[in-house]
This record gives C-alpha cells, structure tokens and sequence, in this order.
C-alpha cells in the first residue's frame, strides 16, 4: 500500500467561506456563526484513494486577512495543490483571485519549478444574488492557469468533495510524471509509524 502525505492550501479573502468548506469536507458538517481564523488552521483527511493507494491530506486554511499574508510563505512551503476560494456574491472577493494566485505562484512550486496545481472555487452558490457571470469566471480559471474552476456551497454541500477531488486527482497526476528524488512525501505503507496512526481517532469517518 502506498501512502501520499499532500498539502493542500486554502487560500482566498476573509468571509469567503474557507474554513467552513475544510471543516465540511472534514467532518461533514456546517456551521452559520462566523469565526474568524486567526494565523492558519490545520486539518487532515485520510482517504482510501484506491486498493493500493491511501492519500493523508493536510488540509491549511490560511487567513485572508491582510495582516496575516506577509507570513504566507512559511505557510505554502511543501505544498502541493492549493484551493483559491472566492464568494459568488462578492465581486471584490473574486478580484483578489488574481492576487492570491499570484502570491501562490511567487511563493509555492513543486521541487522541479513549475506552479503547483491549483483549483478555483466559487463558494456560496446557493445565494441569489450573483456578483460574478460564469462567463468571466470561466475566462478568469483559464488565463490564470487554473486546473478549472467550480461552483460551491458549502452551506448545501455542493461540490465540496468533487473539488477537492479533482484536485488531488491533479496532484497525483502531476507527481506519477514527475522524477522520483523529486516526489517529496511518498511513502510505502505500512511504515514506522502506523501503529500511532491506527489508533489517532480523528481521521476515521473519511472518505
Ligand atoms: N450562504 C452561504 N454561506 C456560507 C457558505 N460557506 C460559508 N458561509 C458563511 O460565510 C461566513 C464565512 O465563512 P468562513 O468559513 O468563516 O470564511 P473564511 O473567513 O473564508 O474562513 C460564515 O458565516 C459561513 O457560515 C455557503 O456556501 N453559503
Ligand atoms: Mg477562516
């Protein structure tokens, strides 16, 4: 069995909806009072990729807020995917896209130099009022070097999972092409510490 250990970050404007569509995806659940987060928050997933493959994702919800970005780059080392988030409502929300994705490109790359994979999501699509057309969206993912873009809500549990998946589907891909001195956090499994890993309850109920 092998196991890929991937970061992943999620990145995007305060209020967009980032750490509710980590703890969704992580625990399946949603919360309506706002909590700001402070710094970074760190969740893991483990899923059961396929018969011979596990995949731990480390999961870092990254505060958009400005006085917390100068400290983005400590944040994004050894990254490999990123979800830059935005809310449909919102059309400053989906200007700073650029600049996220910018800063990401700058400060994050894959140990052989190109930009890490990464997906465009359009939170709260359950929401009326659209301040984004799918149009200039769909320009934006593609002239920006998005793998693709997709419509969220995490509120009704809308394409959490399918975004995230595609993804990590990305990101595996990406690594099976890539030279093996320079595939970071592939491990054989079962390894050293499984024993630990067995028994840490919080990643159970996944997949
Ligand atoms: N209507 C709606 N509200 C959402 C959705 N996702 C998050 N929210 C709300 O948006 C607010 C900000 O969410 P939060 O996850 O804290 O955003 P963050 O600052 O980007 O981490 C909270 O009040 C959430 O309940 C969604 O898909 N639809
Ligand atoms: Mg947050």
């Amino acid at each position: 069995m092998t196991e890929h250990l991937l970061k992943i970050l999620i990145v995007g404007d305060g209020n967009v909806g980032k750490s509710s569509f980590v703890h969704r995806y992580v625990s399946g659940q949603f919360n309506k009072t706002y909590k700001m987060t402070v710094g970074v928050d760190f969740s893991v997933k483990l899923l059961h990729w396929s018969d011979k493959e596990k995949v731990r994702l480390q999961l870092w919800d990254i505060a958009g807020q400005e006085r917390f970005i100068s400290m983005t780059r400590i944040y994004y080392k050894g990254a490999l995917g990123c979800v830059v988030m935005f809310d449909v409502t919102s059309s400053s929300s989906f200007s700073s896209c650029r600049h996220w994705k910018e800063d990401l490109d700058n400060k994050a790359m894959l140990p052989n130099g190109d930009s890490i994979p990464c997906i465009l999501v359009a939170n709260k699509c359950d929401l009326a009022h659209r301040a984004v057309s799918a149009d200039t969206i769909d320009k934006f993912s593609k002239a920006h070097g998005f793998i693709t873009w997709m419509e969220t809500s995490v509120k009704d549990n809308k394409n959490v999972g399918e975004a995230t998946r595609m993804l990590v589907q990305e990101i595996l891909s990406v690594q099976s092409t890539m030279d093996p001195i320079h595939r970071p956090e592939v491990r054989v499994y079962p390894h050293p510490d499984s024993e630990f890993n067995r028994s840490s309850g919080g990643e159970r109920g996944c997949c």
